[in-house]
């Protein structure tokens, strides 16, 4: 039903609201010193529980609105990018992305913003959860050994992006200044087994991705929107290996998913899983049966799902080569009991081409490595080639060379390894089919030969037989150079 208005209410309205708008301005002039309303002011103090990725605070639970008073620092520091590659971040907190705010709607957040005295730049915060002049910008600028306080009211409930909006603009962004706050509903959000806090973002460096050493930001390429890395959490394989994020079989997991760009747009999906549940775009609406939910630069995503079976679930940006070639990787293991109904594992296997597959290969390398002369230690050639390893072999060598039983040999104490240095540097230059036996078991398949420069095959074959119990060969260029021709 519509409500209509004849012109003659609708003049006798105007009035009266202009009464009222100038009694109420009035009456605030008045008050100033008069205490607050009961009714409106929300009671008591709550201190912020700030964390670092991949953490979140705690929930808000039932608790009231309240005044949540929280102090964040900015920090700039170098860090790593990558395994032997260092940056120079501007954060929130210390981290990429900036520590993670929890709170609830109708809570006064008191933000302390402070910059420290180290910092060689002013910095200030736009919050995309204050309603307000530059989402609190322009009331937080604050200069290097100094501190700004701000408040404001969460009127909407929401997963919100903050970042730096201190001229310029992109770079602050670009060199990891934006984080997420949480403004959760009423009585918070339903109750799940585990919380992670996951932001993407694309980073601009002089060198190409892998490029090692100090590697300054590339203003032309970040106007250009053309990315060396796109990575997790600040740093590729910060949710890889050791820093995977875990959970057991049969818990409710939820992703509060990040961009913070400055350019990219993310199609954030988890490879082996389906998203129970989405709040698109980090708002109400709720999407259920999500392969890949988009999450646009400046925006999030919650996602929830249940998990129901064993092994290593990968988190990507499928814009797949940001996740193969650039970094936009993660890795959520889950430990349990198999369930053969949901999903079997290999149940058969034939050859289906009996003369044999062509044996694959990729074009040549073009890494700049390759033409890096100068002599390494070994242990350089170790660091080295365990980063190249978890590039290049770990999908299917696996991260402790175990592999996979049935599909790929095991590199760990493998005897057609061990057995062979040259055979071994020639299956991975050109590849190797047909019948081989590795530690009693048999191979049937095929590795394509790898697009890798000499030195990185050096490399790589050096720290496989340093791990995991093989035998110690140092593999050289000159050695990989001769195979090779
Ligand atoms: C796409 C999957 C794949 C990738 C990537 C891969 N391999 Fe393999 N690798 C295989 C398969 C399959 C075999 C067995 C081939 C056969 O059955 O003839 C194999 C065999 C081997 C063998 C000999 C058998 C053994 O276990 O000792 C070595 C050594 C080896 N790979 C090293 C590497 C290295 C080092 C890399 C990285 C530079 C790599 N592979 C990348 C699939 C892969
Ligand atoms: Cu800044």
């Amino acid at each position: 039903m519509k409500n209509y208005l004849t012109p003659q209410k609708r003049t006798s309205l105007f009035f009266i609201l202009l009464g009222l708008l100038l009694w109420s301005c009035n009456s605030v002039e008045t008050k100033t010193t008069a205490p607050a309303e009961p009714s409106m002011a929300v009671k008591g103090t709550v201190m912020a529980e700030l964390t670092h990725p991949p953490k979140v605070p705690q929930p808000v639970g039932d608790r009231t609105a309240k005044v949540m008073k929280l102090s964040m620092e900015v920090v700039e520091k170098e860090s790593e990018m990558m395994d032997g590659v260092t940056y120079t971040f501007w954060t929130f907190g210390g981290s990429v992305p900036g520590q993670f705010i929890r709170t609830r709607v109708g809570d006064e957040v008191e933000f302390t913003l402070k910059n420290h005295p180290d910092n060689k730049l002013p910095h200030n915060i736009d919050l995309h959860a204050v309603t307000g002049p530059g989402g609190g910008a322009t009331s937080s600028f604050v200069a290097p050994g100094h501190e700004v306080t701000f408040s404001f009211k969460t009127l909407n409930e929401g997963l919100y992006v903050y970042h730096c909006a201190t001229a310029p603009v992109g770079m602050h962004v670009a060199n990891g200044m934006y984080g997420l706050i949480l403004v959760e509903p009423a009585g918070g959000l339903p109750p799940v087994d585990r919380e992670y806090y996951v932001v993407q973002g694309d980073f601009y460096t002089k060198g190409e991705y892998g490029d090692r050493g100090r590697q300054p930001f590339d203003m032309k390429k970040a106007i250009d929107e053309d990315a060396d890395y796109v990575v997790f959490n600040g740093k590729v394989g910060a949710l890889t290996g050791d820093n995977a994020l875990t959970a057991n079989v049969g818990e409710t997991v939820r992703i509060f998913v990040g961009n913070g760009g400055p350019n990219l747009v993310s199609s954030f999906h988890v490879i082996g899983e389906i998203f129970d549940r989405v709040n698109i775009e980090g708002g109400d609406m709720i999407n259920e049966n999500v392969q890949t939910t988009l999450v646009p630069a400046g925006g999030s995503a919650i996602v929830e799902f249940k998990v129901d079976v064993p092994g290593t679930f990968i988190l990507v940006d499928h814009s797949i080569f940001r996740a193969f070639n650039k970094g936009a990787l993660g890795m959520l293991k889950v430990n349990g009991e198999e369930d053969k109904k949901i999903y079997s594992g290999k149940i058969q296997e034939g050859i289906y081409q009996p003369e044999g597959g062509t044996v694959q290969t990729m074009p040549e390398s073009t890494s700049a490595e390759a033409s890096q002369k100068t002599a390494k230690t070994l242990a350089q050639q170790l660091e080295h080639g365990k980063q190249k390893y978890m590039e290049t072999c770990f999908a299917c060598h696996q991260a402790e060379g175990q592999g996979i039983a049935g599909a790929f040999p095991p590199l760990a104490k493998s005897d057609f390894l061990n057995a062979d240095v040259k055979r071994a540097i020639s299956t991975v230059l050109k590849g190797l089919s047909g019948e081989i036996t590795v530690n009693g078991d048999t191979y049937n398949s095929i590795m394509p030969a790898q697009a890798l420069s000499d030195e990185e095959v050096a490399d790589i074959m050096t720290y496989v037989y340093h791990s995991w119990g093989n035998k110690k060969t140092v593999v050289s260029e000159a050695q990989v150079k001769a195979i090779r021709n």
